[in-house]
């Protein structure tokens, strides 16, 4: 398999995230990236290439102009202010307050653009996320151009990010950036399947009125799982999109059993809809030894369900999300890959 992977991802290398009240260094690092990449060389499971610069239109695509050019500055802006710590928002546009007024001054802004302040920005990031959807892009030009599989190996992650909102480790939603150019380069339907343990509140968000991308997330419940507000089962579109959204929160000790009829429930829904191509939101947090996450899933499991991803016999884009059990992430992510060929 294809894989796309940018040196440029270490440049997102913050020092801070704010976890349990302390100030800890991120679960979302760098050696994640590397591991990926050792264990794909070391399995021969293909060709890895660098990216292609695609500019910010495909991006623009999916982010609001405002938000973009936040994210570009924040962190000058931030350190103008004379502040000495990574970016952290510390107030927002919460309850009965107008939503639509976008303030000055950086503390503000902050806010407004952040949908939760365990992810800190710092020198790089913005640089770093750019790599990372352009990372997307080229492994998404590699399908459109008779490639049948293409493996992004993103960092850092997008499923998180909405379309004016960073958080969760995500900045641009690399998966949605992917999926529109598939329809802006004459795809009819899309589909997203989203195997992140979390659920993927800004991918849902983006495309939640629209009939031509579905959206399908097998994720931990947000009764007790972040992002904690978005990601109910009741959660199945609007307007014209209403039943292209589906949601499969499972609770805590969920084991491949309980996951993988999710899992197959939501191929058939995929099936039944007939996508030009797919794309894949690779999260291994599901991992049984994952840090931040609560599933049961073993190393095996991965490739048992990459198989089953395979069955499906669609024009597939893998783009790395989530997973922070760094030991094994090289192997987990690298086994759904070879499940999938197995087919
Ligand atoms: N107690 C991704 O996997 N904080 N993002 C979790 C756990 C944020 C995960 C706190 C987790 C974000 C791409
Ligand atoms: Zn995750």
């Amino acid at each position: 398999m294809l894989t796309v992977f940018s040196e440029k991802h270490a440049l997102r290398d913050a020092k801070t995230e704010l976890y349990g009240g302390e100030l800890v260094p991120p679960f979302e690092c760098p050696v994640r990236a590397e591991y990926v990449l050792e264990q794909l060389q070391s399995v021969k499971l293909g060709e890895v290439i660098a990216p292609q610069e695609f500019g910010l239109d495909p991006i623009s695509r999916i982010h609001d102009t405002g938000f973009l050019n936040f994210l570009e500055n924040c962190w000058a802006d931030w350190q103008a202010v004379g502040y000495k710590g990574e970016a952290i928002p510390t107030v927002w546009p919460s309850r009965r307050m107008p939503q639509d007024r976008i303030p000055n001054h950086i503390e503000g802004k902050m806010g407004y653009y952040c949908l939760a302040s365990e992810t800190s920005i710092s020198d790089g990031t913005w640089q770093a996320a750019r790599a990372s959807a352009n990372v997307a892009l080229t492994a998404q030009a590699a399908i459109r151009d008779g490639t049948n599989e293409a493996f992004a190996l993103c960092r850092p992650p997008g499923h998180h990010a909405a379309g004016d909102m960073y958080g969760g480790y995500c900045f641009i939603n690399n998966a949605a950036v992917a999926a529109q150019a598939f329809i802006d380069q004459g795809a009819s339907r899309v589909a997203i399947l989203d195997v992140d343990f979390h659920h993927g509140n800004g991918t849902q968000s983006i495309f939640y009125n629209r009939s031509d991308v579905m959206f399908l997330s097998l994720h931990g419940d947000p009764k007790d799982a972040f992002p904690h507000f978005l990601g109910y089962n009741d959660e199945t579109g609007t307007g014209q999109g209403e039943g292209f959204n589906h949601n499969y929160p499972m609770g805590p000790g969920t084991n491949f059993k309980t996951w993988g009829s999710a899992l197959d429930d939501a191929c058939q829904k995929i099936k039944a809809y007939g996508p030009d191509a797919l794309v894949i939101s690779l999260g291994v947090d599901t991992f049984e030894h994952d840090p931040i996450s609560f599933f049961k899933l073993t190393s095996d499991d991965f490739t048992r369900y990459g198989t089953t991803i395979g069955t499906l016999k669609l024009p597939t884009l893998f783009i790395m999300e989530g997973g922070y059990a760094v030991e094994e992430i090289g192997v987990n992510a690298v086994n759904v890959l070879q499940g999938y060929e197995e087919y």
